[in-house]
Formats: structure tokens, sequence, C-alpha cells
């Protein structure tokens, strides 16, 4: 059954950064990835793509031929990929019935949230036999005004309510937060989304005249009670792994690595053991049904990664990747050593072996 991720979120909030990211991640793993761009003004696309919508269709095409501006020319687009949506089915079929497939889509706003063809395009891959999740992100900056919250807030209910899938918000460049200024509150007050009251003097003070608007906006949120977030900066091994932790849940996809694959270095995978007593980080990694238990899996060690201690932490970093850079030149200068050894040895001259 292939499964994969709806990745949305506005222009510029980094959805082909995280397809980029994941793909490496992935490949790095040895867990399938495909990515699909479904952008079609997607010019420079940073991963390799596994298919293309500006093989079917072209922004520019679209607009000159119909004489639409770039939003007009955009939804226009994504019907005529729902049109077309054999040819999209065609294509993925031949990724495979294990495909784990990432959806990079446009930024415009109402594809997510008001324009139906996004929407029957899931519903038909879901008929199809595809789990998807949606993947929505939204800049992190965001979250440092009261009143640009609210409104993430309700994008995202928004297109939690439109595109009906199991749903994961995202506040994307989160090691960016700091640059635009300080929180009024903790990180987790944010991505909880716990008590929106405590934002009242915020929003008065931003905008008095809308203050019961504003008020009446946060409890609906609040009744609906589903919306929160979890973080991501993507250069972060451990954001990744966590966030792709988040979306097996949500999808239920548990990872088995085919028979005789190659795994990933560090992993133990003991087959003369009994199948209880084999340790398995696999399944830490990637099952939808271990904890969620890991480096940087509290949202208040993301806080002290990225806003309470970030100079600290990157010094710390910084170090521990000097200490692996070490490691892995020694690793070589050894191999290096052994292969001039056995070379010499080959060729009848005595080499003393160092002590
Ligand atoms: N610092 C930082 N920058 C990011 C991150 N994710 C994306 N970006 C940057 O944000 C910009 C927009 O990203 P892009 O993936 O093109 O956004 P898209 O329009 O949603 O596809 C690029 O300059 C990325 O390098 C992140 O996690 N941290
Ligand atoms: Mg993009």
């Amino acid at each position: 059954m292939p499964f994969g991720e709806v990745v949305i979120g506005a222009p510029g909030s980094g959805k082909s950064t995280y397809c980029h990211g994941k793909h490496q991640l992935f490949s790095a793993l040895n867990r399938p990835i495909s990515v699909v761009n479904l952008d079609p003004a997607n010019d420079n696309i940073p991963y390799p793509c596994a298919i293309d919508i500006s093989a079917l269709i072209r922004l520019h095409d679209a607009m000159d031929a119909h004489g639409l501006g770039p939003n007009g020319g955009m939804l226009y687009c994504m019907e005529y990929l729902e049109a077309n949506f054999d040819w999209l089915e065609e294509r993925l079929r031949e990724l495979g019935k294990d495909a784990y497939v990432l959806f990079d889509l446009p930024g415009q706003v109402e594809l997510s949230t008001n324009h139906e063809s996004l929407k029957r395009i899931v519903q038909r891959l879901g008929k199809i036999g595809f789990r998807l999740a949606a993947v929505h992100l939204c800049d992190a900056h965001y979250v440092t005004e009261a009143a640009k919250y609210i409104s993430v807030l309700l994008l995202s209910l928004r297109a939690m309510l439109h595109l009906e899938l199991p749903h994961i918000n995202v506040l994307s460049k989160v090691d960016l937060i700091t640059q635009y200024g300080d929180l009024d509150f903790n990180l987790d007050f944010y991505t909880e989304v716990q008590d929106l009251s405590y934002l009242e003097n915020a929003l008065s003070a931003a905008s008095p005249r809308y203050k019961d608007l504003n008020m009446a906006i946060c409890s609906l949120i609040e009744d609906f009670g589903l919306v929160g977030f979890e973080t991501l900066a993507v250069e972060d091994k451990h954001s990744m792994l966590h966030l792709t932790h988040a979306i097996d849940r949500a999808t239920g996809y548990v990872y088995v690595p085919p028979p005789g694959s190659k795994r990933p270095p560090g992993t133990i995978d003991d087959p003369e053991k009994a199948a209880s007593a084999r340790e398995n980080t696999y399944a830490l990694m990637s099952s939808a049904a271990g904890s969620m238990v890991g480096t940087r899996s509290d949202v208040r060690d993301v806080q002290e990664r990225w806003v309470d201690a970030r100079e600290a932490w990157d010094a710390h970093e910084r170090e521990e990747w000097r200490r692996e850079g070490e490691m892995v030149r020694r690793a070589a200068d050894a191999a290096k050593a052994e292969n001039q050894a056995k070379v010499a040895d080959t060729s009848g001259i005595r080499v003393r072996k160092p002590v």
C-alpha cells in the first residue's frame, strides 16, 4: 500500500526545502521515498523529481493560452491536473506498491482552503490506495505577533476542515524564530494552542478596534480543539526524525526493511536472536507504534535549542561535527595505511607493523 504526504503551506514556508531534506534523510535511512512536484511554478527543483507536473502543463503556457494572471494560471493548472488525473495515476503506479510519496504543492492558500481541485485529487489518490497525511508548513515567525498567530491558526483550521486528511501542522524555520523578536510566551504555548485568552492584551494593544472579533476567533479555534503544531528546522536531523515519527503515527506507516536490505549504520538486527529479543533501531526511528520520546521530541527542548540557549547549542554542535570529522579522517588514514601495507606485503617488501 503506498503512503505519502501532501505538503502544503504559503509560498516560502519551506515546502520544497522540506521535500529535499526528507529525500536526503530517507535515502540515508534506506527508506523508500519519491518526490512528486505538483507546483508548476517550481523552477529550481532542489530534489530528484520522480514526477513533475511541468511534463503535463506549464504555468506560463496556461497563462499565455488563456490570458490569465499567475494566480488564475495556477488554479487552471490544478484543474487541468484533476481533469488528467490518469496521467498522474499511471506514473504513480510505476513507483510501485511500497512507494512513499511526497507531493510538493503550490503555495496558493486557496488550493488547500476553498478550491475544490486539490481536495478531489487527494480523494482520488485515496481511492487508488494511497494513505496520505497533509503536512501544513507555516513560517514560525508568525508566532512572534499575536494577530499573525491568530491568522495562522485560522488558516490551519480551515485547511484541516477542507482537506479532511490526517493533518500535521508545522511551525517551519523554527531555527530563525528569535530573529523576528522576543516571544511573549514559551514555544509550547504556541504549539499546544493552550489558553488563547492570554493573547487578549497583545491583541487589544495591536488593534483595539477589532479586539472582540479577535477574541471571538480565538474562542472558535478553541471550540474546535483541533489545531496544534509540530516544529521543524530542516537541517536539524533530530527535528526531521521527530516530525517523521509524528507523520508516521498519523498515517499508520510502519517501515519494515525488505529481507537482505542494506541497513543504516548503527542498527542492530541479529537474526540469531528470538524476534522478541532482537534490538531493532528501525522501529525506534520509523515505527508508527513507538513512543514519541527522543531528542527534541519535547517542545521545551526545541525552545532550549533555538531560543534559550541557541549559542551554547551551536557551539556544542560545531564541536560534535569537528569530532565526527576527525574520526572519519582517522578511519580513512587507517584504511589507507592498511592498504599500503597490503600492497607492500604482496610486492615482497617487509613492513614493520605499527605498534
Ligand atoms: N533557516 C531555515 N531556512 C529554511 C528552512 N526551510 C526553508 N528555508 C528557506 O526558506 C526559503 C523558502 O523555501 P522553499 O522551500 O523554496 O519554500 P516553498 O515556496 O514553500 O517551497 C528558502 O530560502 C529556504 O532555504 C528551515 O528550516 N530553516
Ligand atoms: Mg516550492
